[in-house]
């Protein structure tokens, strides 16, 4: 009888102690967030070959302390890196007579043409935030035939292994913030939702490549159940 009467005594503890964990916001493990494609090319920063308007020093050391302050916080942060081989199908140069920026059409689907971007190995494909703040990195758009603007899925339908690390880690919530808003940051934010988890994307710690395209793909999150949060 004294050992059922110390087994409850113990049990309410443990409960209450994880109850009051929960509500101090102890539990904040259960965030994790996707800075997306934080890479010399994709900044005015490093002179990168495609880069995004606003992408300069000061930029750059916002999202840095931001993803600390992240991090101090107790979520889990995770990158994306956009990670091409040097034939990609989506530079513009591996096309005849193509310009940068044109849009094609490649097994129908649209596939605008870039400049020769984060090619595999080089300066400008490294990511410019601390490694240290990262638990896990993922590369995306290693396969030459298709591109990746989402850390989730290649446009071939191949998945990267960030699904499955989010959800080994106990992640349900995510903050996605970084470069570029109507492409990478759009294609992620998309997929995270569709994955199940809950997902805010920050808006002054990103940059699009184009004001009407940026302008779109906010909307488009917000159709699609994702919060936009002007800052964080
Ligand atoms: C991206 C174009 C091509 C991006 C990547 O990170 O948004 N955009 N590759
Ligand atoms: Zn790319």
């Amino acid at each position: 009888m004294r050992e059922v009467g110390f087994v409850l005594t113990l049990a309410f503890f443990v409960g209450a102690s994880i109850l009051m964990a929960v509500q101090t916001g102890f539990c904040k493990d259960i965030v994790g967030v996707i800075v997306v494609d934080m890479q010399g090319d994709f900044t005015t920063l490093k002179n990168g070959a495609l880069a995004v308007n606003g992408t300069d020093k000061a930029f750059v050391e916002r999202v840095q302390k931001a993803t600390e302050a992240l991090k101090q916080k107790g979520c889990t942060i995770f990158a994306t890196q956009d990670w091409h081989p040097k034939d990609h199908i989506s530079f513009f140069t591996n096309h005849e007579g193509k310009k940068p920026f044109e849009a094609i059409q490649i097994e129908g689907r649209t596939q605008v043409l870039w400049p020769p971007h984060c090619v595999q190995e080089t300066d400008n494909a490294a990511l410019l935030l601390d490694k240290s703040l990262f638990a896990a990195v993922v590369k995306k758009g290693q396969d030459k035939k298709y591109d990746s603007y989402s850390g989730f899925q290649d446009d071939g339908g191949k998945q990267t292994e960030m699904a499955k690390i989010l959800k080994e880690s106990g992640i349900k919530e995510l903050i996605v913030y970084g470069i570029a808003t109507d492409y990478c940051v759009k294609a992620t934010a998309i997929d995270a939702a569709k994955e199940g988890f809950k997902v805010t994307v920050i808006e002054n710690l990103c940059r699009g490549v184009a004001p009407e395209t940026s302008a779109k793909a906010i909307q488009e999150m917000k159709d699609k159940g994702i919060t936009v949060k002007q800052e964080l």
